[in-house]
């Protein structure tokens, strides 16, 4: 395929609830999505970097400069491009910046699906037809609002609750779950860098609660203590920010720092990294799920597409659209097909088109970049 344009869009949606971490809180999402156009056909990626670099070291602006001043011009250039596995030289002559090239990439899958005529969970490799869904339930004022949020997620039939914790908001609200909602609840927490060694004792009080895992409690960039931590605790430890690449997770592996494995596809800058870390996490019996980062149906649709592989064996945080949008970008909204289940669409590409209205709507910003035609 020979791309002739690329788009870049800057969209900013409001979210229905803001979603609170323990580093910060969040009220709109703003972020790129990436057009490439070929031959009639175009695909579509979005960028999951924030705007302000508090998740990892990308921000909504670095995506853009990384791409416009980098990526983009090298794309162009390409006389040819069979496979989107053949972006690899131009990905390896910029270090990290993975959110941007995963954007990129993510597009170009979907371009590279819908000219073969097949969906992206097939070219993939993605074996079921549907997967399970969980809730990544942000930090919420009081107990009282988040055993609500708890129980209307456990009525809609997620299938793995996962809730933020902090320090001063940790222990207490994860045994409230526990005594309102029992032991048998899928349950789990997520504390985005929050903790250090310092905090084990403390920790350790989240093992009789009988949690699936604790995400990321630990610093953004750190596997060595992850394993120190996980040597004294029960619960399983689940890497998210720290693992970027099959390298990390192999290396997160062999010194035990995590039992599960959360894949995010920008994190870890694109699909086909994230397919190593599945099919390495395989061979290891290693267990991983699907991360979310508050994406629009576009991104959406890439997290169902690789959570069709085989070893995505937990439920992901890959909730339908009404979950964070009044209204998504793609023409048909993500929504249950039954309490807890997404279908894998088979339609071409992503398999979710997109709703023009909408995405009009929200888009702040936009600048196209065309293939220089020679002329003689
Ligand atoms: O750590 O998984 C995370 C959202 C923003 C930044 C980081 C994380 C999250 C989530 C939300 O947990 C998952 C989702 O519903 O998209
Ligand atoms: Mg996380």
């Amino acid at each position: 395929m020979l791309i002739e344009q690329i788009k870049l869009d800057r969209l900013q949606m409001p979210l229905k609830h803001p979603f609170e971490t323990s580093f910060g809180r969040l009220m709109k999402r703003d972020f790129i999505v990436v057009s490439v156009q070929s031959e009639g056909f175009i695909g579509f990626g979005e960028s999951t970097a924030f705007p302000l670099p508090f998740y990892n070291e990308e921000s909504t602006e670095t995506v853009l400069y990384i791409l416009k001043e980098l990526i983009i011009p090298q794309v162009l250039k390409m006389e040819k491009l069979k496979h989107p596995e053949d972006l690899d030289p131009i990905f390896q002559s910029v270090k990290g910046h993975r959110m941007a090239k995963a954007a990129l990439e993510g597009a170009v899958w979907d371009l590279y699906c819908k000219k073969k005529g097949i969906s992206l969970a097939k070219a993939l490799g993605g074996t079921k037809g549907e997967i399970d869904v969980g809730v990544s339930i942000g930090i919420e004022p009081t107990i009282e609002e988040l055993l609500d949020r708890v129980g209307s997620c456990i009525d809609q039939g997620y299938k793995k609750i996962k809730v933020k914790i902090k320090p001063g908001f940790d222990v207490k609200p994860m045994e409230a779950i526990r005594d309102r909602f029992g032991m048998d609840v899928p349950l789990m927490a997520d504390a985005n860098s929050a903790y250090t060694l310092q905090d084990t004792d403390h920790l350790k009080q989240l093992d009789p609660l009988n949690l699936m895992m604790i995400e990321q409690p630990l610093d953004y960039d750190d596997i060595i203590d992850h394993g120190t931590l996980q040597r004294e605790l029960s619960t399983p430890i689940c890497l998210d920010e720290s693992i970027h690449s099959v390298e990390d997770a192999r290396k997160a592996v062999e010194i035990g720092a995590t039992k599960i494995i959360n894949i995010k596809v920008g994190r870890v800058g694109g699909l086909t990294e994230a397919k190593k870390i599945h099919d390495y996490c395989q061979s290891m019996g290693i267990p991983v799920w699907c991360g979310g980062m508050l994406e629009s149906g576009i991104g959406r649709a890439h997290n169902i597409a690789i959570s069709s592989l085989g070893k995505f064996t937990i439920p992901g945080d890959t909730s339908p659209s009404d979950r964070y949008w009044k209204q998504d970008i793609t023409d048909a909204e993500v929504q249950f097909y039954k309490p807890g289940v997404l279908k894998v669409p088979e339609g071409p590409g992503i398999g979710y088109g997109i709703n023009e209205q909408a995405f009009n709507h929200y888009v702040v910003h936009t600048e196209s970049f065309q293939k220089m035609k020679v002329i003689n």
